[in-house]
């Protein structure tokens, strides 16, 4: 499918309260206008829940269920298999979870649907911090960033340390597939959600998601800055499909500093920790440089 092709309106619908610039809602939009109706949807505690299904109203035009924070890949492995009880097997039962509801407090029951291999499509927005109770540092939050537990008092850097690579714990687990995807990149989004949506078995994708406020930065840079993002290596793109992975997209490796320094959170930083990043970024390539040329062992 080209973007063209997409339904205009999707059913993610208008009308949500999300901040203006937030790219988790973007995220949704575009979601749903790939995977269309034959869907289920679940969402955790976060931002995405506050902001999208604020009771009596509900922006998401299927059936839908809203969980515990900690249980999101739970939820949807028991609609799954509810549905394959009942001999439905055209049902897209898709999950949509912030970085701390995947990669912290959802991580056991993440690890858990990957290895068993549940039939069901699960989509982190990572925007990189707890946004929803007012921008508290998560497992994914970067190396050296400002956030409301890890401020920039007496002589401390910012965050000491650095994000979880969920897709990496993933695709240890052997998972069906794994993915990652950045708005800026449309088509690479278009086709590895419609992917996932044809595919059976656990499938995994993480979108690099803006969040103004946490982010400090101002509302209309965001499409921009998940360019940069790619750009500088800071977000790889990739795709694991049954054990064989593929990097969508090789990184300039340039503009790091300019791309940090455009967000509030990194404006303290000094260069020896930008060089920290740098260094981190060019290692987690060569990591996943390794595991694609790991494909051909077995061949
Ligand atoms: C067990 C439990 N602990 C804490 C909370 C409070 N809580 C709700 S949303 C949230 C942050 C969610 O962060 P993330 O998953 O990254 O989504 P975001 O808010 O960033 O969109 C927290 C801590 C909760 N709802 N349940
Ligand atoms: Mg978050």
């Amino acid at each position: 499918m080209r973007l063209k092709d997409l339904e205009d309106r999707g059913l993610y619908v208008s009308g949500d309260s999300a901040c203006a610039g937030c790219m988790a809602a973007n995220i949704a939009i575009n979601i749903m206008r790939i995977l269309g109706k034959n869907t289920i949807g679940s969402v955790p505690p976060s931002c995405m829940s506050v902001f999208g299904s604020i009771f009596p109203k509900l922006n998401w035009d299927i059936p839908y269920f809203h969980m515990q924070f900690s249980n999101t890949a739970s939820t949807l492995t028991g609609i799954s298999r509810a549905l394959k009880v009942q001999g439905k097997d055209d049902i897209v039962v898709m999950g949509l979870a912030g970085d701390g509801g995947t990669g912290d407090i959802g991580l056991q029951d993440l690890s858990a649907a990957a290895q068993r291999d549940e039939n069901i499509l699960y989509i982190c927005y990572n925007n990189q911090a707890y946004e929803n109770t007012g921008i508290q540092a998560s497992g994914q939050t970067p190396y050296a960033s400002w956030s409301n537990t890890t401020p920039i008092i007496n002589g401390h850097i910012g965050n000491p340390n650095f994000p979880k690579d969920i897709p990496r714990i993933l695709m240890a687990h052997d998972a069906t597939y794994v993915a990652t995807v950045s708005t800026a990149y449309i088509q690479d989004f278009i086709s590895k959600i419609e992917k996932a949506k044809n595919m059976k078995g656990f499938r995994y994708i993480e979108a690099l998601s803006v969040c103004t406020s946490g982010w400090k930065i101002p509302s209309q840079i965001g499409p921009k800055l998940v360019k940069e993002a790619v750009k500088t290596g800071y977000w790889i793109l990739m795709e694991c499909e049954k054990g064989k992975l593929t990097l969508n997209k090789t990184p300039e490796f340039t503009g790091l500093k300019e791309f940090l320094l455009k967000q509030g959170r990194f404006i303290h930083i000094k260069d020896e920790e930008i060089e920290v990043i740098a260094k981190h970024i060019k290692r987690r390539w060569n990591i996943y440089k390794s595991l694609e040329q790991a494909n051909h062992f077995d061949e």
